[in-house]
Parts: C-alpha cells; sequence; structure tokens
C-alpha cells in the first residue's frame, strides 16, 4: 500500500500516526502501522556475527572483519569457479536505494546475474503478465480509481485483510455509491467477501476457466469493443477462438460454482461503466500465474475498461517496496529502468553508464529463488548473502530448502532481527538498520515514490544495507563505482538509469520529495510535483513495438499436485490482518498476540464431519514432502475439499506449524513463481501420545533456532526440540 506515517516526538518518545497529506494513505493506518513502534527496537540483531560452521556458536566480530571475509570469499570464489558461484537473495523490505547499489554490484562489477528477490514468490507473475501484454511492466491505475470504479473485481486477494487501506477506500465509496458492485472470487470467505456483492467461491486453481468463461458470455451478448480491438490491440481472433471452449455449463462445473453465478458475474462485468480488477496472491502464486494474470488482462482489453478513471488491470504488490526492486532491477532477469539482461541494448546502456567495459553484464538470466536451493543442492553456489527476508520460512518445500541452506558453503545473512529461523543456516550475521532509522525510497502499486526518513538512532551498530553492499564493491576493487556517501547520492545516480524509460524518475529527486511529499511516476525532468493522479495508457499507446495492447490466450493446466485418494484435500496458505509474514516485527508486539494467539486449520464442516473432526481438535496434516501439527478451525468460510492454513509461524514461534514443509516448488515456467497457494494433503485427527515427564526433566531449553537440530529423514525438522516457543523472552540467552 505504502502508507504515509507522521512521527511526533514527545516527552514519552515517539508515536506514530496516519499522515493526511500521503496521497495514497489520506491519514488512515491499519494495525500493523499504528503499532510499529513497539518492535523497532526489540531483540534486535546488534553487531556482526560469525562463526566457522553451523554447528559453532557466534562471535561478534568487527564490521571491517566481516566486510573483509566476504570480499575475500567472494574473491576466492570468483577466481576459482566464476562470479556464478556467488548470489544474493534480497527482498522488497530493501529500500531502492538497497537494491540498486546490489544489482551495481552482482550485475555489474561481478557479472553474475545471481540477485533475485522474496518477491520472485509474491509478484513476479503480475511483472511477465505485464509485459506480455503491454510491452512492459508497471500497473497501469491509481488507488483513486477505487473511488471511481462502478464494479471492483477482487481475485485471488484478501484486500480486507492485506491492503486494508486499499481496501477501505472502496469501501467508503461502496457505502456512498452503492450501486457500485464488489465481485470477489476467492475459495474462502474472508473479511473482503463479507462486503460482497457476489463472491464466487471456485476451486483452487480455476481462474482460468471462470474469467474464459466470463468472456465467453461476454463474445456472445455482443459485449466486445470492437472498436477498441481493433484500433488498440492484436491477437483477438485467437483469443476468441480459446473462448468459445469456454461455454458456462462446463466452467461452473470446473469451477464449482453455478451458472446463475457466472452469468451473474459477467452481467456485472458488461453493465458497469468501469470496472476496475484487484489481484495478488490467488493469482501470482500459481504454476499457470502468468497466464492468469493475462487473461485478467483479457477481459479489460476485449471491453476497452482500461487507461480511463475507474477501470483497468491493478495488482496490488504485496511488500512496501516490491515495485521499487522492479525498477531497480531486482530479479535475476532485469536490469534498472524495467530493462532486461537479455536485451544487448539495455545491457550496453547500463555498462555505459556504471562505467563499466562494454560486455561485462551477462546476458543470461540469473538464478531464481527456488533455483538458488537447486544451486545449493548442486554444490554450485560457493557464497550466499541472504538480505531481508527470511527463507527458511517463506520458501515452499522447506525441508528442502533448509537441506540445501545447510550444505552451503558461506551463507551471509543481512538482517534487522534476532535470531530469526534462517539465522541458523549464517556463517556470517550483519545487523541492518530498518524503517525509522535509515533513510530512502519506496514505490507501492500505483507507482507512487515515498521518502521514508530516518528519525531515530538504532541500537548496537547496524548499518544500512544499501552501505554494506557499496563496502563490499570497494573492498573488491570498484571504488568508482561505489563512492557512495549517502543514499541520496545513490538515488541521484539511480534515477538516470530511469531516463526515457517506462518508469522514468530522473525528475523526483529528495529534495522535491521533501518539499511536495510523496510523488507518483512518470516523473520526468522537468515534471511539476503534485499534478492530478497519473493513469498509464490514457492514449492506448502501449509500449510493444506497434503500440497494441496483445491479447495472450490460454487454457487452463490446474493444478500442479491435484488433490488424489491418499491426499484428498487442497491446502491454500495465506495471511492475517494482524500479522506480518514471519512475525519478525508482529509477533513481538502483544496486542498482535493476543489477536491471533496461535496458527490453525480451517476445514469445512462436511469434510470434517467425514473425518471425525470437531472444532479444536489436534491434527495432523501431510503432504508428500512433509507434516504439521494445527488445531482444527471448523468453519463454512472454506469451501469443501480445500483447507487453509496461516504461514505466519515458523520454527520460532510454533513447534508444529511450518506450512511451507508441506508446500512444492513447482512453478510458472514463465515468471517462475511457485505454487505456494496450492498443495494436495491429507489430515486427520492427531492422536495424542502421553507421555510424563520426568521428575528431573530441564527446563524448556531456550530458542532452538541457533544451531538448530537437522531435520530428520521424515521431514519433520524439529521433532527433538522441546524449545521456547516464546522467542522474545529468550533471545538474550543466545550463545554468542
Ligand atoms: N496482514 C498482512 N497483510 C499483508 C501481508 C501480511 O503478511 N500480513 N503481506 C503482504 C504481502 S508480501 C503480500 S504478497 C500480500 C498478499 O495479499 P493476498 O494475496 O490478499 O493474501 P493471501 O492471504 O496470501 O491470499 C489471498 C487469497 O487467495 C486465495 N486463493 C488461494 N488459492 C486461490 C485460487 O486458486 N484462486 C483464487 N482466486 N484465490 C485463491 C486465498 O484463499 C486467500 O484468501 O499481502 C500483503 N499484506
Ligand atoms: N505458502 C506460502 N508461502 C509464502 C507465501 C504464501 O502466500 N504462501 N507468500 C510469499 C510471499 S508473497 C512473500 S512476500 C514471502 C515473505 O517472506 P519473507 O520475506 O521471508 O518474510 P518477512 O517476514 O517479511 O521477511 C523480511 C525480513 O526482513 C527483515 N527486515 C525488515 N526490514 C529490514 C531492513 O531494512 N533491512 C534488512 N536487511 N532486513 C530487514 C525482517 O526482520 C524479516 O526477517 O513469503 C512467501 N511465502
Ligand atoms: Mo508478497
Amino acid at each position: 500500500m505504502g502508507c504515509g506515517l507522521e512521527v511526533q516526538q514527545s516527552s514519552k518518545g515517539f508515536k506514530v500516526r496516519g499522515d493526511r497529506d500521503h496521497p495514497s494513505s489520506v491519514g488512515r493506518v491499519c494495525i500493523k502501522g499504528a503499532t510499529i513502534l513497539e518492535s523497532v527496537q526489540k531483540d534486535r540483531l546488534r553487531s556482526p556475527m560469525w562463526r566457522e560452521s553451523l554447528d559453532g556458536a557466534f562471535k561478534r566480530v568487527s564490521w571491517e572483519f566481516a566486510l573483509d571475509t566476504i570480499a575475500a570469499k567472494i574473491r576466492e570464489s570468483v577466481e576459482r569457479r566464476g562470479p556464478d558461484s556467488v548470489a544474493i537473495y534480497g527482498s522488497g523490505q530493501l529500500f531502492t536505494e538497497d537494491y540498486y547499489t546490489a544489482q551495481k554490484l552482482l550485475k555489474g562489477c561481478l557479472g553474475t546475474n545471481n540477485f533475485d528477490a522474496n518477491s520472485r514468490l509474491c509478484m513476479s507473475s503480475a511483472v511477465s503478465a505485464y509485459v506480455q501484454s503491454f510491452g512492459s511492466d508497471g500497473p497501469p491505475c491509481c488507488y483513486d480509481d477505487l473511488e471511481q470504479t462502478d464494479c471492483l473485481v477482487a481475485i485471488g486477494t484478501n484486500t480486507a485483510d492485506c491492503h486494508p487501506i486499499v481496501f477501505n477506500r472502496f469501501r467508503d465509496h461502496k457505502k456512498k455509491n452503492p450501486d457500485a458492485k464488489l465481485i470477489v472470487v476467492d475459495p474462502r470467505a474472508t473479511a473482503t467477501t463479507k462486503v460482497a456483492d457476489l463472491h464466487l467461491a471456485i476451486r483452487p486453481g480455476t481462474d482460468i476457466d471462470l474469467l474464459n468463461g466470463i468472456a465467453n458470455l461476454l463474445v456472445e451478448w455482443g459485449k466486445v469493443d470492437r472498436e477498441f480491438v481493433a484500433a488498440h490491440t492484436t491477437g483477438f481472433e485467437s483469443f476468441e477462438a480459446i473462448v468459445e471452449h469456454y461455454p458456462p455449463e462446463r466452467v461452473a462445473q470446473r469451477c464449482g460454482i453455478t451458472v446463475e453465478e457466472l452469468h451473474q458475474a459477467a452481467t456485472y462485468w458488461a453493465e458497469s461503466g468501469c470496472v476496475l480488477s484487484l489481484w495478488s496472491m490467488g493469482i501470482n502464486q500459481s504454476r499457470e500465474g502468468t497466464a492468469k494474470a493475462r487473461t485478467i488482462i483479457n477481459l479489460h482489453l476485449m471491453t476497452g475498461q482500461i487507461g480511463r478513471p475507474g477501470a483497468g488491470p491493478f495488482s496490488l504488490t504485496g511488500q512496501p517496496n516490491a515495485m521499487g526492486g522492479r525498477e531497480a532491477g531486482g530479479l535475476a532477469h532485469l536490469l534498472p529502468g524495467y530493462r532486461t539482461v537479455k536485451n544487448p541494448e539495455h545491457r550496453a546502456e547500463v555498462e555505459r553508464l556504471w562505467n563499466l567495459p562494454a560486455g561485462h553484464i551477462s546476458p543470461d538470466p540469473g538464478l531464481s529463488a527456488w533455483e538458488m536451493v537447486e544451486a545449493l543442492e548442486n554444490d554450485a553456489l560457493d557464497v550466499l548473502w541472504v538480505a531481508a527476508t527470511n527463507p527458511a520460512v517463506s520458501m515452499p518445500d522447506l525441508h528442502r530448502t533448509k537441506a540445501a541452506l545447510r550444505r552451503s558453503p558461506f551463507t551471509v545473512y543481512q538482517e534487522a532481527y534476532h535470531p530469526t529461523e534462517t539465522s541458523a543456516f549464517a556463517h556470517l550475521l550483519l545487523p541492518a538498520m530498518q524503517w525509522s532509522e535509515k533513510t530512502g525510497t519506496m514505490t507501492n502499486s500505483e507507482r507512487v515514490v515515498t521518502l521514508s526518513q530516518g528519525f531515530q538512532g538504532s541500537l548496537g551498530e547496524p548499518r544500512e544495507d544499501w552501505w554494506i553492499f557499496a563496502q563490499v564493491g570497494k573492498r573488491l576493487g570498484f571504488d568508482g563505482q561505489f563512492a557512495f556517501e549517502s543514499s541520496e547520492e545513490v538515488h541521484r545516480e539511480f534515477r538516470e538509469l530511469t531516463r526515457d524509460r517506462p518508469c522514468d524518475t530522473t525528475g523526483l529527486d529528495y529534495s522535491t520529495l521533501i518539499e511536495f511529499g510523496p510523488q507518483q511516476w512518470p516523473y520526468p525532468t522537468g515534471e511539476r510535483p503534485n499534478t492530478a493522479p497519473k493513469r498509464l495508457y490514457t492514449d492506448y499507446r502501449f509500449n510493444t513495438e506497434d503500440g497494441r495492447a496483445r491479447f495472450v490466450a490460454a487454457h487452463s493446466n490446474g493444478l500442479a499436485e491435484p488433490p488424489d485418494p491418499a491426499f484428498p484435500l487442497v491446502l491454500t496458505v495465506g495471511r492475517l490482518y494482524g500479522h506480518w509474514h514471519t512475525q519478525t516485527r508482529t509477533g513481538r508486539i502483544s496486542r498482535l498476540e493476543k489477536l491471533h494467539p496461535e496458527p490453525f486449520l480451517e476445514i469445512h464442516p462436511r469434510d470434517a464431519a467425514a473425518l471425525g473432526i470437531e472444532d479444536g481438535d489436534a491434527l495432523e496434516v501431510r503432504s508428500r514432502r512433509g507434516r504439521c501439527e494445527l488445531p482444527a478451525k471448523v468453519t463454512r468460510a472454506i469451501s469443501p475439499g480445500t483447507v487453509f492454513a496461516p504461514m505466519h509461524w515458523g520454527l520460532l514461534w510454533s513447534n508444529t506449524a511450518e506450512v511451507n514443509g508441506l508446500t512444492h516448488p513447482e512453478a510458472c515456467p514463465q515468471s517462475k513463481q511457485p505454487e505456494l497457494k496450492a498443495c494436495a494433503v491429507a489430515v486427520c485427527k492427531l492422536v495424542p501420545t502421553v507421555t510424563e515427564p520426568a521428575a528431573d526433566a530441564p527446563a524448556e531449553t531456550p530458542n532452538r533456532a541457533i544451531g538448530e537440530a537437522p531435520a530428520n529423514s521424515n521431514g519433520n525438522s524439529d521433532s527433538s526440540s522441546n524449545g521456547s516457543t516464546d522467542p522474545v523472552s529468550s533471545s538474550e540467552a543466545l550463545p554468542v
């Protein structure tokens, strides 16, 4: 969302409240923003720490030692095996300046494109869909469209819980304009579906069927905007030929909805002056994520629902700065300024701007997030550098991921908190400054750039992420390339790489952002601040060679791992309102802990009855890759045949709720985004085994994360541990 927070200082310390002048959030703030100051200084990683092997204890070391060690390891590895033996796994939590510096280090100076980010697990399908349909990335809409639309289609997104401020802007509009419709497409009933005029509780993975089914009806009803299609698009004929195969009865049956519901959805679409679609992980996290997102775009193109207020296909980015990451080139196939490594002109432009010899940047895309895991398995990486993400919770097929991490000869982990689940796999820990302490820019889903200014000092010796990357760059001999003294200098250079590109921000310097507040791009040199909301493609000229948008039609292949008799249910994994991902912040805020005290498995009463399960029963959930134990939440909110678990409880927060131990890594071939939203599971009641504690049993072992026991062969990685589930109170007892 990119909410604006205003910080006030009083005798009691700092307080935050919504910034009314912020164009995106206009003074609103959700519980995570409101409580953030409670966690930013708790349980922080305070100094660099190092250990020879994962079995050893960490020792405190100096920054000099830490940075020299990284530089030496990288140099050695590059000399021995070439630059592709080094990789960085970053994150949408980084500022644009951090992202940019890391790109320059790896893709520019070292000549490997092995930089990928958790955004690969998040919105890379949206990126590849925009590129395929419009010729370049960039969500075309604005949050203002939420207040101008006649029909909002929220598909694969629980906007009310995950983008509450986005959702509230629409909800207020709907209150004032009761004719404005909301269609929600989600196998679960959520806070978002509560307000919906129509909830299509489709089977997981049937979105393409549904959307092609709506297109089929629109064709049949003569609702195609033929003029728009003829003037501004290509490929409509082949699209029409494909949607012919999606008659209503077949579609309704595949999706598990009624023909009436399908008709209703198509009717709302056809009869609304402007239609806006929002989507996020229910679409992107799929082995056909790109095709799903393109299919949404197809509907907008066939009805001319784009390029005007209240209309368009609008992917919601999840992380604070995943959008800035895209602009800075923060995926393994990208270069800064919405360029790609495969394009020779793009490479040459960037080499020139980085003052590097021609041919320095590799034309081959680097390793994607999951490919890094495979590379570790094949001993192809000597140095893995993880920054601002917690892969030991968030990656698919987690037991396999952890086994791969354990093989890594040298892992650097650059993180704000300590411990996290991933610190157990690191040789070197680097303390990072975070929000409130460091200054930098972020871009949100509607392309608004905000300068986030540091306002307080940090405990210990953490440093800005960009500074760390730059220091290593200097030590590798690239003094000229990394002579930055401040994030502002990094930003000045980054802006130059956006010149004349779709995401041009050359006019947007820090002083403009300070004086006039957040601004939307495109913002070329000479642009004036605070202009009206900017939509892309208002002239219907797209970024393709012929200026036309492309229909790219697809048939659905369904789920990568459909349910079968051995694993008869589909598990879907998502988020809760109060928690953020792996809880490094939100788990440390008592109000949020109380709101969501424990993980659970949502199961429909019909499935529960068939399995003899009652609400609150302890359950065992198994997939082909692992198992979890979760209490049952028997509810009609989830469709029969599907179960839902939240993603937030890694090993530090619960011994038995690592849901990614169940998920698989099958990914979309185009975006390489894994299908984190669906895997086949079997569920049964857990038969309790009663073990009397021995009289002399030791008190709970504090903290299992550091020096964690290796996974045993059945993939249950922590069965031997009885560690505390309260990392907040135990973290001071670390073997430092
Ligand atoms: N409170 C909170 N907010 C967050 C985050 C957080 O951790 N906590 N994380 C942020 C991040 S990084 C992201 S990416 C976003 C994610 O935001 P969302 O995508 O809104 O969140 P999820 O809960 O992952 O998934 C959304 C919905 O997809 C549905 N779904 C599952 N499978 C399918 C399917 O096949 N088709 C359809 N149509 N729907 C399906 C699920 O039932 C779920 O309700 O949230 C951001 N906001
Ligand atoms: N099954 C399943 N798995 C999923 C998902 C799902 O829906 N289902 N969603 C996926 C998605 S969309 C996402 S985005 C990922 C999220 O997964 P992660 O990226 O692993 O989750 P976070 O907890 O956000 O991790 C961010 C880390 O950055 C640290 N941090 C915060 N600020 C800074 C900073 O300024 N500098 C540094 N160096 N560190 C900082 C935080 O303390 C935290 O440890 O999970 C993915 N995994
Ligand atoms: Mo995400």
